[in-house]
C-alpha cells in the first residue's frame, strides 16, 4: 500500500524530470544553432542543477521515545515490508539521523565519532571530508544485515564524567538532566554524533531528505541540529504521546526549537492505539481523543487542524501486512494528506517561478538575437534586389560603400572600452560591498566581542550589530546594482542610436531574498543565543564551532547575491560581445557577396536566393524555440502528470535481529 504522500512526491519528482529534460533538449538546440552564449548556458545550468538538486526536508522532532522512528518507518518505509529504523521503548536513536540518496555513492551508513566535538570543525564542513566518518556500505538485498547494520544509531559509549563534560554532556548547572552515573563514576554517552544513510529509496531518490533526531533534550543536543539542521528543513513533524499529551519537556522543547520557525510545522499526537480500552465503549475513547487533540492545540497555541491523532504503530502493522481496517484506525493517512497538499505544492510554486522567470530571461535574450539577425538580412536583401539590372560599375560603388560603413561601424569600439572600463570598475565595487571578506572581517569582530565580554552578556545584542551591518552591506550592494543598471541602460541607449545595436539591459537582480535569508539566519541564532547555551559559548571549542557554523551559514548568502550579480552582468555585457561579433560577420558577408556578383553575372539572383533562405531558416528557428519555450512554460504551470511509484524489491527477512523486525 503505496501513501499517499508517496505518491504526490512522486508526481512532484516527475514534474521536476521532465522539465529538466525539456531544458536539456532547449540546450542542445541552441547549442546546435550557434546560439548558446556562456550566460544563456550557465542560466541553463543553474535552473537544471536547481531542478535536480532540489532537497526537500522533513524532519521529525520530540523528546524520546515518541515514535518518531515508528512514524518515519509507517510514512516512508513501509513498502520494505518492515521496520527500517530501530524503534524501541526508551531511548533509541541516540544521534541525528539522516536519510537521502546519493546516487555517486554506494548505499552506506556513515557515522561521525561523537569525539570529533571535541574538535573546532563544524558539521557542515566535516561533510566535505569523507576520512572523518566511518562508512558501513549496506547490503540493501540482504534485509537482516541492513537491519542490524542500522541498529548503530543506538550505540553508546561509556566515558568518565569529565570526558561527558567535554563532549558537552554533563552541566554542573543543570543537574537534573545529566545522564546517571554508574558505580564506577562512568556516563553513557552517544557513540556518534551524525548518522547517513544512503539509501535508494524512490522517495529518497526524489530528492527527499529525512532527518530522524534524538530525543532533544537542551543538553547534549547538537547545535548544528538545532541552529542549522532544524531551521533549515522544509517542514517539521513535532511528535506527542496522547496518553500523556504535552508535557513539561515536551513544552521545552517546543518552545526552544520550534517555537518561532515559520516553517510547515505538523503535530501528531501519537499512540492513540494505547487509549483504547476495552472496558470502556469506542464513543468513550473518541472523545478522549478529541479533547486531548484540542488541549494539544491549545497549549502549543496552533489550529486544532494542525494537530494529527494518530498511531504510528499500527499504520506500519497495516502496511506491512495489508491490513485497510487496521491502516483506517492509524488514522495516518490525515497527516500525509496534510503533508501532501499542504507542503509539496509549496515547494513546487518555488521551483515553477524559477524555471520561469529563466525561460522569460531567454526568451529575451535570444530572441533579441535572432531578431537582430533577422533585420540584418533583410536590410542585405534589399541592398541585393536593388542591385537588379545595374551595372558591374554599381557593384562597385556598393563595395565601397559596404567598406566606409564598416570602418565607421568599428568606431564603435574605443566607445564600447570606455563603458566597459567603468562597468568593470562599478561591478568591482559591488562585489567588495559582499564579499567574503566583509563576512569574515564582522563574524572575526563579533567573536572578539563575545569574548571580552564576562559570561557573554550582551551576546544577543552584540550579533544582532553584526547582523544589521551585514543587511546594511546586502542593500548598498543592491543601490550599486541600480547604478549600474542605470548607467548601462544610458550608455546602449547611445549606442543604439549611434550604431544600430539592439541592446537592452535586463532588471538588475533583486537581492531582497538574500536580506529575507539573513534574517532567517539571525531569527534562529538569536533563539540559539536566548538559550542557556549562551553559557557554553565561554567554553572556546563551542564558541569555535559556533562561529565556523555562522560563517558556513553567512558565506551561502554572501556568495549567492555575489553570483546574482556577476551573471547579470556578464549577461548585459555579453549582449555586446555577440552583436559586435554578428554585425561584424554581416558586413564580411555583404562584402562577400557583392564581390560574387562583380566576378560572374549570374550570381546576383543565386545571391538574393541564398540569403532569402537564410531568412526563411532564422523564421523557423524562432517558431521552434517558441514551441520549445511554451512546451517548459506549459509544463511547468500544468498539473502533476500522476507518475506511479518505482516498486522496491527487498526480500522479507527469515531472520532480522528482533528489534529491528518488530
Ligand atoms: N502503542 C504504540 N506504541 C508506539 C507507537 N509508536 C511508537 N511506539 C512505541 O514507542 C517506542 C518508541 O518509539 P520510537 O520510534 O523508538 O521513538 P523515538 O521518538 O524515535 O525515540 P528516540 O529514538 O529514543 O528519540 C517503541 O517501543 C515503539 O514501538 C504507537 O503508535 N503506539
Ligand atoms: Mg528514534
Amino acid at each position: 500500500m503505496v501513501p499517499s504522500f508517496a505518491n504526490k512526491l512522486d508526481a512532484l519528482g516527475a514534474w521536476r524530470a521532465d522539465l529538466e529534460s525539456r531544458l536539456g533538449e532547449l540546450s542542445r538546440f541552441l547549442f546546435d544553432h550557434d546560439l548558446l552564449d556562456p550566460p544563456t548556458s550557465a542560466l541553463l545550468d543553474s535552473l537544471t542543477q536547481r531542478l535536480a538538486g532540489e532537497k526537500l526536508v522533513v524532519a521529525f522532532v520530540a523528546e524520546f521515545s515518541r515514535g518518531k522512528s515508528e512514524l518515519i518507518n509507517a510514512i516512508f518505509f513501509a513498502d520494505t515490508g518492515r521496520r527500517i529504523l530501530p524503534a524501541t521503548p526508551g531511548r533509541t536513536t541516540m544521534c541525528p539521523v539522516e536519510l537521502s540518496y546519493d546516487p555517486d555513492e554506494p548505499p552506506s551508513l556513515k557515522l561521525l565519532d561523537i569525539d570529533t566535538r571535541l574538535g573546532s570543525a563544524s558539521l557542515a564542513e566535516l561533510r566535505g571530508h569523507p576520512s572523518a566518518w566511518k562508512q558501513v556500505e549496506l547490503n540493501i538485498k540482504r534485509p537482516d544485515l541492513l537491519a542490524e547494520e542500522l541498529l548503530q544509531v543506538m550505540q553508546t559509549r561509556k566515558v568518565p564524567k569529565e570526558a561527558a563534560r567535554e563532549l558537552g554532556f554533563w552541566d554542573d548547572d543543570r543537574p537534573e538532566d545529566n545522564p546517571p552515573v554508574d558505580a564506577a563514576g562512568m556516563v553513557e554517552v552517544p557513540a556518534w554524533r551524525h548518522a547517513i544513510i544512503n539509501y535508494p529509496h524512490p522517495l529518497l531518490k526524489r530528492g527527499l531528505v529525512v532527518l530522524d533526531t534524538p530525543g532533544l533534550n537542551a543538553i547534549g543536543a547538537e547545535p548544528e541540529l538545532t541552529v542549522s539542521l532544524l531551521p533549515s528543513a522544509h517542514a517539521t513533524v513535532f511528535i506527542l504521546a496522547a496518553d500523556t499529551g504535552v508535557t513539561k519537556s515536551d513544552l521545552t522543547i517546543w518552545r526552544e526549537h520550534l517555537c518561532g520557525q515559520p516553517l510547515a510545522r505538523y503535530v501528531a499526537l501519537n499512540k492513540i492505539d494505547s487509549l483504547s480500552d476495552p472496558l470502556s465503549p469506542s464513543a468513550e475513547v473518541e472523545i478522549h481523543i478529541a479533547r486531548q487533540r484540542a488541549l494539544t492545540a491549545q497549549t502549543l497555541g496552533i489550529p486544532e487542524n494542525r494537530v494529527f491523532p494518530i498511531s504510528a504503530k499500527q499504520a506500519l502493522a497495516g502496511r506491512v501486512s495489508g491490513d485497510a481496517d487496521v491502516l483506517r484506525a492509524s488514522r495516518i493517512l490525515a497527516l500525509e494528506d496534510a503533508l501532501g497538499h499542504q507542503l509539496l505544492p509549496q515547494r513546487r510554486e518555488v521551483l515553477e517561478r524559477v524555471v520561469l522567470d529563466g525561460t522569460s530571461q531567454i526568451t529575451a535574450q535570444i530572441g533579441r538575437r535572432l531578431n537582430d539577425r533577422r533585420r540584418q538580412l533583410a536590410e542585405q536583401l534589399l541592398e541585393l534586389r536593388g542591385l537588379r539590372g545595374k551595372n558591374s560599375n554599381m557593384v562597385g560603388m556598393m563595395l565601397k560603400r559596404v567598406e566606409a560603413e564598416s570602418a565607421e561601424f568599428e568606431q564603435c569600439i574605443a566607445r564600447v572600452q570606455a563603458m566597459r572600463s567603468v562597468h568593470t570598475r562599478m561591478l568591482k565595487d559591488a562585489l567588495t560591498t559582499i564579499s567574503n571578506d566583509v563576512v569574515r572581517e564582522q563574524t572575526d569582530m563579533l567573536q572578539e566581542k563575545l569574548r571580552s565580554s564576562v559570561l557573554n552578556f550582551g551576546v544577543k545584542r552584540a550579533f544582532s550589530d553584526m547582523c544589521a551591518v551585514l543587511r546594511e552591506q546586502l542593500r548598498k550592494a543592491q543601490t550599486q546594482g541600480h547604478e549600474i543598471h542605470d548607467m548601462l541602460g544610458a550608455s546602449f541607449t547611445k549606442l543604439n542610436a549611434e550604431f544600430g545595436f539592439g541592446l537592452s539591459v535586463p532588471a538588475a537582480p533583486d537581492l531582497s531574498q538574500f536580506i529575507a535569508d539573513l534574517d532567517m539566519i539571525e531569527r534562529n541564532y538569536i533563539q540559539y543565543l536566548g538559550l542557556s547555551h549562551a553559557l557554553r559559548l565561554s567554553q572556546h571549542r563551542f564558541m569555535e564551532q559556533f562561529r565556523r557554523m555562522l560563517v558556513s551559514k553567512l558565506r551561502v548568502v554572501f556568495e549567492g547575491a555575489s553570483s546574482e550579480l556577476e551573471l547579470w552582468n556578464k549577461t548585459a555585457s555579453s549582449q555586446i560581445d555577440s552583436q559586435l561579433r554578428e554585425r561584424r560577420r554581416n558586413f564580411k558577408r555583404r562584402r562577400e557577396s557583392l564581390e560574387r556578383i562583380q566576378a560572374a553575372s549570374n550570381e546576383l539572383e543565386a545571391r538574393i536566393q541564398e540569403v532569402s533562405a537564410q531568412e526563411e531558416r532564422l523564421r523557423h528557428l524562432q517558431a521552434r524555440l517558441a514551441t520549445l519555450i511554451e512546451g517548459i512554460e506549459i509544463a511547468a504551470t500544468g498539473p502533476l502528470p500522476m507518475g506511479g511509484i518505482e516498486s522496491v524489491t527487498i526480500e522479507l527477512p527469515l531472520n532480522a535481529p528482533a528489534s529491528a523486525q518488530g
